[in-house]
């Protein structure tokens, strides 16, 4: 049927900068299929706490109605955020004096309106090479520069950091913040150094700048010694502005998650959220809050780790076992993904993926993740959604469909890796 109503000349200038997110488009075709998944980053659903959560689900509407169905504080309900304050401390996430919490529907709104409120045309903002892809369709929105500085194993590269602030400074560019996965890093896996963090703080200080530390995945680290000390608790100054979500740790459908920071910024937070969708749904915070109490929250988090880091071994084993030769991963201490670099720039995964969906595995293709345009020889694998039987099938089609793909197509063989070549193609 064709459109009556000419709606594409009356949509705004920014709809243009409305991007699908590759991982959502993914799961209208992995949903209920014969695919195997190892594209969105979904929790396994043996890890809901379902009985836990019915429970309590069932006395917070017959007990409390009147609070819990009722609308609540755009910041979040009063008693939600104080118990956040408690969770965060007992994690080891310093809450200063001069810090709030406010409760946000999911993590992703928290990076939407950390957009709106620091960022606009023309201003520079700092992401990591590669870095998750709805945060940077988030950011796209307000139409900055983007800097993005490549990543090692030890996390973000802070010498290429500083020499790029010096750059941008010397341009006359405001920079906004610097956007940071520190630990178990979403699409490479990586962990940041406490060294580095504490460099980042440093360099932070040097400029005056603000850092978004964005940790969902700080809960599953899976090898022992790995410090995952949040740059928050690093910070003397009050610059770093942290968020994390129930996501992984609870349930992802009742979206809540939450930003803890200097006062002055989770105000004007508040604010651009009021507009957005005056306050996160009253009934799953309530839900939430009462699953910190009872403990759900840390029995969760204990049997999600179990889980993924069987998981995570699986996928390792399976890439050893089946994968091309010449491919390089960063070995995940945590999180839910390893990011494969292939060893061809020939193989575009974009445009494998097609073939990759007919032999019945789906992924998510690395260009996404990078600011910069690159990252088109990469691919993102999730093993914490598939079983370790399909991720072991999984791999062995997908490694199938690139050793097809090397042979007989004039293979340039690049340095190994991006982080072996210092972070630069
Ligand atoms: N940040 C990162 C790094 C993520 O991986 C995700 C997705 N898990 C989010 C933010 C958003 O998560 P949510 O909106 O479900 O809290
Ligand atoms: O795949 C991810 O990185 C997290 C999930 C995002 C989504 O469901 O859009």
């Amino acid at each position: 049927m064709s459109l009556t109503v000419k709606f594409e000349k009356l949509l705004a200038g920014r709809s243009e900068l409305f991007r699908a997110s590759e991982v959502r488009e993914l799961l209208k075709v992995t949903e209920g299929g014969d695919v195997i998944s190892l594209a969105g980053g979904y929790p396994d659903p043996r890890v809901f706490p379902k009985d836990d959560l019915a429970e309590i689900a069932k006395e917070v509407i017959s007990d409390e109605a009147s609070r819990a169905l009722q609308y609540s504080p755009t910041a979040g309900v009063t008693e939600f955020r104080e118990e956040l304050k408690k969770f965060m401390r007992r994690r080891g996430v310093t809450v200063r004096s001069d810090d709030d919490i406010i409760v946000t529907t999911g993590s992703q709104q928290a990076l939407d309106l950390v957009a709106r409120t620091f960022v606009e045309k023309d201003d520079e903002i700092i992401v990591e090479l590669p870095t998750y892809l709805a945060a940077l369709n988030a950011f796209r929105l307000s139409k900055p520069g983007m800097t993005a500085i490549p990543l090692d194993e030890s996390g973000m590269r802070t010498d290429i950091l500083e020499s790029e602030i010096k750059r941008l400074k010397w341009l006359g560019r405001e920079i906004k913040f610097i956007y940071t996965i520190p630990v178990a890093h979403n699409p490479t896996g990586i962990t940041m150094s406490l060294e580095r963090k504490k460099e980042l703080l440093e360099i932070a200080s040097k400029y005056d700048l603000v850092i978004i530390e964005d940790d969902p995945y700080s809960y599953f680290v899976y090898d022992d010694g790995v410090d995952i000390t949040p740059i928050k608790t690093l910070d003397k100054e009050g610059r770093v502005v942290y968020m994390s979500t129930f996501s992984k740790i609870l349930a992802p459908g009742l979206r809540i998650g939450w930003v803890l920071g200097n006062e002055y910024v989770t105000n004007v937070l508040e604010r651009a959220k009021q507009t957005a969708d005056l306050h996160t749904s009253t009934l799953t915070q309530i839900i939430a809050m009462e699953a910190l109490r009872r403990g759900v929250v840390d029995k969760t988090i204990d049997k999600a780790r179990q889980i993924y880091r069987v998981k995570r071994d699986a996928m390792l084993e399976a890439l050893k076992k089946y994968m091309v030769e010449e491919a390089w991963w960063p070995n995940p201490v945590g999180g839910f993904f390893v990011m494969v670099f292939l060893p061809s720039y020939d193989i575009d995964t974009k445009k494998m993926l097609p073939e990759a969906l007919k032999k019945g595995v789906a992924y998510v293709p690395g260009a996404s993740f990078f600011a910069n345009g690159m990252g088109w020889n990469t691919m993102r694998l999730n093993f914490s959604y598939p079983s370790p039987e399909q991720i072991d099938e999984g791999v062995k089609r997908l490694a199938g469909l690139i050793q097809e793909k090397l042979t007989g197509e004039k293979v340039r063989i690049t340095p190994i890796s991006f982080f072996k070549s210092g972070g630069m193609f």
